[in-house]
């Protein structure tokens, strides 16, 4: 499947960025992404649950649930920050989701999307996000450090998703010239074990690669995890987050399945 990720062309905005920089004068800073996914009192890893109405691998999830309950119900369990979807075409996802769970969430949230235009980081920060997703194989080095940059500089935290080695390599090349504007920046950095291409999941790549993160970042692994079992691998391997979608959304109680 092909992501259609464009740039935002200007003539398409219906907000102009100029329009949207003013706007986020007025907001509330952000939520601390990193410090609520370190915060982990006494559970093996802490976890970012994911709002996904759909996947192109499954199909519809939980096409019509309201998200915002979805997102209540993973805060009451103890999430530790909510990941949404905003992609339409493959998740069914929306911006309006976003907005819906960053109003009722006191946690931080994560636009999670193929995001490709710092348009897009600010759009994710006026509807509410705290965080967002950034995919290195998708942007490239070069793309991926200004992505980074602008999430930073417009106070969101980027969760840095990682799929092979070369991908590894852009983002500590990002990681490393982004330290120096923002020397306090702990940087979020995620393993996913689905292949984008393929769908497959291959759970030992996450392991591996695990291995390879630096120190002083929050290790994430995602994708795939569903079993006590695989959560005590990621834990075993060095992870401080999981990030879960699937089996949270389609289980008949997604609370009781993050207590356990
Ligand atoms: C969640 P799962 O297998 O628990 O539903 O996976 C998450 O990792 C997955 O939704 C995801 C994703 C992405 C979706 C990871 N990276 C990038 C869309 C785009």
């Amino acid at each position: 499947w092909e992501i259609q990720a464009k740039r935002v062309q200007e003539g398409q905005r219906k907000v102009s960025y100029a329009e949207l920089e003013q706007a986020i004068i007025n907001l509330p800073t952000p939520r601390k992404f990193s410090r609520s996914l370190q915060e982990n009192e006494n559970s093996l890893v802490t976890i970012i649950a994911e709002v996904k109405r759909a996947s192109p691998s499954k199909g519809p999830l939980f096409p019509d649930a309201k998200a915002g309950e979805l997102a209540d119900r993973y805060e009451k369990a103890g999430a530790a920050a909510i990941s949404v979807l905003t992609e339409e075409n493959y998740f069914l996802g929306s911006l309006e989701d976003l907005r819906e769970v960053s109003s009722r969430a006191t946690i931080p949230v994560m636009r999670k999307d193929f995001l490709i235009d710092p348009y897009q980081i600010l759009e994710a920060r006026c509807y509410g996000a705290d965080a967002c997703l950034l995919i290195a194989a998708f942007l490239g080095p070069t793309c991926l450090a200004e992505m980074c940059a602008a999430a930073l500089q417009y106070e969101l935290q980027p969760l840095i998703e990682i799929h092979g080695e070369e991908d590894l390599q852009w983002t500590l090349q990002a990681v490393e010239q982004n330290r120096k504007n923002h020397p306090q920046w702990t940087p979020v950095l995620g393993i996913n074990a689905r292949n984008l291409s393929t769908l497959t999941v291959d759970k030992e790549q996450v392991l591996r690669l695990g291995a390879a993160l630096p120190r002083d970042t929050v290790k994430v692994a995602e994708s795939g995890i569903k079993t006590r079992e695989d959560v005590e691998r990621a834990a075993a391997a060095g992870y401080d987050t999981i990030l879960v979608g699937e089996a949270l959304v389609t289980s008949p109680d997604p609370g009781e399945a993050i207590r356990q």
